[in-house]
């Protein structure tokens, strides 16, 4: 048996190296090598060109080398009996709170503002205690960045598909996102891509922020409306934006969120599995798929997440 490893824009060398140096003996091929396709049974995914896994006929697990999933899911050619399984780790998910604190505090602060603009007095600015933040959904990363947010001083709130009551916050259930919306001075989308929550942050629903709101998006690009995102700038209605990822990623030059003076921009670069901590759960779930154990970390694939 031999196990597969297929990844676009992402070199899968350190993942080879680590897995080669934490488990020796393993035979590990990329799709461009030479390789039996009949002896893979484990593949590991990311951004792989579609269609290529139905040459595998013995292929049972496709894992995930990220959190999200809709990247392996999206491609209408794998088996329904092919299992998906995904990453689940604590530095992904500290990570994550980390950096969209840093993006929290960035837009309440902005430091650069005096520099750039050469400006010697204090300008009004949203203290932490008066801010409330609104995280859409309530998985992994979104208790992670609540957990942080709360315990800094954030009024935190969720929206999920089930209405809940987590440690850091209160989960407003998927028929009261109205609600949930109207609470929100800082709004931050941690939602899986699925058909229900592509396009999801469009003018109807950013237009039920108050008056003034600033977005985060560090899931997918297709969840938000780019369009609808830039009339409601223009006209003044948000604030603010910082965007981890997009609809086309490299983002392309000549997109208008590079230049605009309300968006910030970051390479989808929030949170980044490390082959270091990860290549342990990979395996383990290698070698439960060879026992015929249940593997850990495994999606819903009718849920898409
Ligand atoms: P989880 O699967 O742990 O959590 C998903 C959450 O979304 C759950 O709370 C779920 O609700 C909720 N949800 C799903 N569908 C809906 C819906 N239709 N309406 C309302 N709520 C919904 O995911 P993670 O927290 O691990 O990851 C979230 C996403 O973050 C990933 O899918 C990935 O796209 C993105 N990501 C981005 C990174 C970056 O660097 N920018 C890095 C890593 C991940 P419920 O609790 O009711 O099931
Ligand atoms: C992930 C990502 O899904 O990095 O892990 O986007």
């Amino acid at each position: 048996m031999s196990i597969l490893i297929v990844t676009e824009n992402k070199d899968p060398r350190p993942w080879i190296e680590e897995m080669k140096k934490q488990f020796p003996g393993l035979e590990i091929y990329t799709h461009t090598d030479s390789h039996k396709k009949e002896d893979v049974a484990y593949a590991i995914s990311w951004n792989h060109p579609e269609g290529i896994f139905k040459h595998y006929p013995n292929l049972k697990v496709i894992a995930s080398l990220g959190a999200g999933v809709d990247h392996i899911i999206r491609d209408p050619e794998i088996p329904e009996n092919v299992a998906i399984t995904r990453i689940i780790d604590s530095q992904l998910a500290s990570d994550m709170a980390e950096f969209v604190l840093a993006l929290v505090m960035g837009h309440l602060r902005d430091i650069s503002y005096y520099q750039d603009n050469k400006e010697w007095k204090q300008k009004p600015y949203l203290r932490i205690k008066n801010c409330r933040v609104g995280i859409m959904g309530a998985g992994v990363l979104g208790k992670s960045v609540a957990g942080l947010l709360s315990a800094a001083g954030f009024k935190v709130s969720g929206w999920s598909k089930t209405e809940k009551q987590t440690e850091a916050m209160f989960v407003y259930g998927e028929n009261r996102l109205s609600e949930f919306l109207s609470g929100c001075d800082i709004l931050i989308c941690l939602l899986p891509l699925t058909p229900e929550t592509k396009n999801i942050l469009d003018k109807n629903l950013l237009q039920q922020l108050p008056k003034g709101a600033y977005l985060i998006n560090v899931a997918r690009g297709n969840h938000l409306v780019d369009e609808d995102l830039l009339e409601l700038l223009d006209s003044g209605y948000l604030s603010g934006a910082a965007l981890d990822v997009f609809r086309t990623e490299p983002l392309p030059e000549a997109h208008p969120f590079w230049k605009h003076p309300k968006v910030l921009v970051t390479p989808h670069v929030a949170s980044i599995t490390d082959p270091v901590k990860t290549v342990e759960q990979l395996i383990d779930n290698y070698r439960r798929m060879l026992l015929g154990n249940d593997l850990k970390n495994t999606v819903d694939r009718q849920k898409g997440y």
